[in-house]
């Protein structure tokens, strides 16, 4: 058996395969991807992953993709120790919770994160470079989406929209976590890994505030961020200078997130 895992550092989808990965202790090569660079659209990843994103894992030669059905595949494939519920009932809000992740929780964290650690090298670029690499971008709503977060940074109507998801997603969290341990039931579950890394954004950009009076959310994230699977797949890839680093850069899109929250 070898797996390899196609991914970035920064990535919330790819850190949830990796916590995947290290709770079924799993041993598996990291293949980096430059995202600013956009070796992502390079023509032998585009073989691997024609939708041309991380992650993707390949294993003995055959590329899974899309990081829920990787989580998934993983779960069936390594069954111990146990990710996916026993209840039925139970596994189907675990996946019901994994759908919002992939559906609309993913794309807000891009807005908000996409804008301060991935825009850089882009703008460096001529107009007409630039427009070559936008262009490449086989998905029209991501293309349209990088697009409109290029020119319009934290003033695009995606921030407003992701401002609103992550706000109701916490607060259902919140509700969900004053019953229960984990998000489907009393164990730890593939949906307590799929959400844990959209917690790091605000975390790594000091946006702890957005949550921290959410008690109950508060807490399960403490408790997932203290797993020993969240400090390998995520906690190792940030530096205190990293950190300082998110932190400058989260400060003045915290006072745009902060004045939408707060405004009434
Ligand atoms: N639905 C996909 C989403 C993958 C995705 O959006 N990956 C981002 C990183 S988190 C990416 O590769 N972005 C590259 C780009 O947009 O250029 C999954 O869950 O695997």
């Amino acid at each position: 058996m070898s797996l390899q895992l196609y991914s970035h550092p920064m990535s919330p989808c790819s850190q949830k395969v990796r916590i995947v990965l290290a709770e079924k202790n799993l041993p598996w090569e990291k293949i980096d991807i430059d995202l600013p660079g956009k070796a992502n659209l390079a023509p032998a990843y585009l073989k691997l992953n024609p939708t041309g994103v991380v992650p993707t894992l390949v294993e003995d030669g055959m590329a899974v993709i899309e990081s829920s059905i990787i989580c998934e595949y993983l779960e069936d494939r390594f069954p111990a120790p146990r990710l996916r519920p026993t209840d039925p009932y139970q596994t189907t809000q675990m996946r019901l919770w994994m759908k919002h992740i992939d559906i609309k929780l993913h794309p807000s964290c891009g807005a908000l994160q996409w804008p301060l650690v991935m825009a850089d090298k882009l703008k460096s670029l001529s107009d007409e470079e630039r427009e070559a690499q936008m262009s490449r971008i086989p998905d029209k709503a991501r293309r349209e989406r990088q697009q409109r977060l290029l020119k319009f940074g934290y003033d695009a109507p995606d921030v407003v929209d992701a401002i609103a998801v992550y706000e109701k997603t916490i607060s259902d969290l919140d509700a969900l976590l004053s019953r229960q341990a984990w998000i489907a039931g009393d164990e730890f579950s593939l949906a307590d890994a799929a959400m844990a890394p959209y917690f790091q954004t605000p975390y790594q950009f000091g946006w702890i505030a957005w949550y921290a009076e959410r008690t109950h959310v508060a807490a399960w994230y403490t408790r997932c961020r203290e797993r020993p699977s969240y400090q390998t797949a995520v906690t190792i890839d940030f530096s205190a200078e990293k950190l300082a680093d998110l932190a400058a850069r989260g400060a003045p899109a915290w006072k745009k997130i902060s004045a939408m929250l707060y405004k009434n």
